[in-house]
């Protein structure tokens, strides 16, 4: 096992791998920016070490300094959490050049999975439910109205390198395909320096679903269920769900089985998290793989009762994975929301300086968060400043437990979100569990109304 894990990130996610590591027994290091010098993440790890200004491409994103940082602290691995460097090749490559244990995937897995189309082409073959799309990149207007053609309108256009919603473009008839085409390619470009793009059919209101999975380095893989991520706004999730209401026990081991299939064909090692759009007919289409723990891996926590972060720190030191497949059970229902530092209605972030923050526990509540009182919240960084997580028996319960914690949460100084989602918890089709990808739309902004001409 390790002996010392630096911790590539800040905020909750800092806090929850140091939580793993000190139930693990293993001395924690911390980085940080110079505007989180106080933060708790610093407080509570072994030793601390800055890494440069707020700018997150001299802290956070800078490989070198986090190297360095690992090299003078003694680190044996290092814990990328979610964002930043987390899905970085690259930082996993001067990982095992420099004899660093990356806790993810081996660089050439995250590669492959990075690329969308590589990832579509992988999957595809290894049998998993794909929409009909192009089978690579596509590299002209002729080539994909031919392609879109094929496969019928409506169609979208998506950045090989992409994820999160950038260089994406609807089509929904030929004459739009030329321009969307070129916009995409300049987007993706602009955003992550590789322009190229693929083609897939549309799907209008699909579900946002996705399956965690656990590999280790002895061949075994496993999943640990389904969560529904349907309810976000501009690709950032805001509430997800575990289980489903619209997958079965035997949806969830016909699917699970089917990824965990997947993932052992690519070699998959870690944590992942197999992304898949879900139709009002219950079919699956295959989306991405994420090659990090993510945001809301809690809700899997809740109903499996599986610390993913200390497997995530096992498999990676290279022990087995220490149940099977039939050992994993899914108890009662799972909520998390999504606590943002942002006005909840025009979503403008709110920084500032938080003077009371209390959220209270209880029966099935959980709270990830590196928040508290008198703590600044940075304008350099994502604007999540709390997880809250509730259990329950089942999907009524933690839905009520998730809207008491929230209505006697004090917290002081900045706007949240915490009103929005009240909203959606009383909301008829979110109790109701009637989901999709347009669940948001109705909570949009108001647009503003025209101004009235100036009279002299
Ligand atoms: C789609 C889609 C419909 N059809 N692909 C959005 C982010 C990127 N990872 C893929 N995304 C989508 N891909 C096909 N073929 C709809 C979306 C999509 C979406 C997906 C999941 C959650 C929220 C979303 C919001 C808008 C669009």
């Amino acid at each position: 096992m390790f002996k010392k894990i630096l911790i590539a990130n800040r905020g909750e996610i800092a806090l929850r791998v140091i939580f793993a590591c000190r139930e693990l027994g293993i001395k924690t290091v911390a980085v940080f920016s110079e505007p989180d010098e106080s933060s708790l993440h610093v407080l509570f790890a072994d030793e601390h070490i800055c890494i440069g200004p707020a700018r997150s491409a001299d802290s956070y994103l800078n490989v070198p300094r986090i190297i360095s940082a690992a090299e003078i602290t003694g680190a044996d691995a290092i814990h990328p959490g979610y964002g930043f460097l987390s899905e970085s090749a690259y930082l996993a490559e001067v990982c095992e050049a420099c004899h660093i244990r990356f806790i993810g995937p081996d660089p050439s897995v995250i590669r492959l999975l990075g690329d969308k189309a590589k990832a579509r082409r992988a999957m595809k073959k290894a049998g998993v439910p794909m929409l009909p799309g192009s089978d690579g990149p596509i590299e002209s207007e002729e080539k994909a109205l031919k392609t879109a053609k094929e496969i019928g309108y409506p169609v979208i256009i998506k950045a090989v390198a992409g994820g999160g919603g950038r260089g994406m473009r609807i089509v929904k008839t030929p004459p739009d395909l030329p321009h969307a085409f070129k916009t995409a390619q300049r987007e993706a470009e602009a955003a992550f320096g590789v322009g190229d793009v693929y083609i897939e059919k549309y799907l209008d209101s699909p579900r946002h679903i996705e399956f965690q999975v656990l590999g280790d380095h002895h061949g075994n893989v496993l999943h640990l269920g389904e969560r529904e991520c349907s309810i976000q706004r501009r690709h950032q999730k805001l509430l997800e769900e575990s289980p489903s209401v619209a997958v079965t026990d035997k949806v969830r081991r016909r699917m699970g089985g089917l990824v965990a299939d997947a993932a052992r064909a690519v070699q998959y090692t870690n944590a992942g998290t197999f992304e898949f759009l879900m139709d009002e007919k219950g079919n699956f289409f295959f989306m991405e793989v994420n090659t990090r723990v993510q945001v809301e891996h809690p809700v899997t926590e809740m109903v499996t009762g599986i610390d993913i972060v200390k497997e995530q720190i096992r498999i990676a030191a290279g022990e087995r994975l220490s149940f099977k497949q039939s050992e994993v059970t899914f108890t009662g229902h799972a909520l998390e929301c999504r606590i943002n530092a942002e006005d909840p209605e025009t979503f403008v972030p709110s920084p500032g300086v938080i003077h009371a923050f209390s959220l209270p526990g209880g029966p099935g509540i959980r709270i990830d968060t590196a928040a508290h009182s008198e703590c600044t919240i940075s304008p350099y960084y994502d604007s999540m400043i709390a997880k809250v997580i509730a259990h329950g028996r089942d999907r009524q319960e933690s839905i009520a437990r998730m809207k008491r914690t929230l209505e006697m949460a004090v917290i002081q100084g900045i706007r949240t979100t915490i009103p929005l989602h009240l909203k959606i918890l009383s909301d008829p089709d979110f109790i109701a569990g009637r989901l999709s990808t347009h669940f948001m739309e109705r909570y949009q902004p108001k647009p503003k109304a025209a101004p009235l001409a100036e009279t002299a």
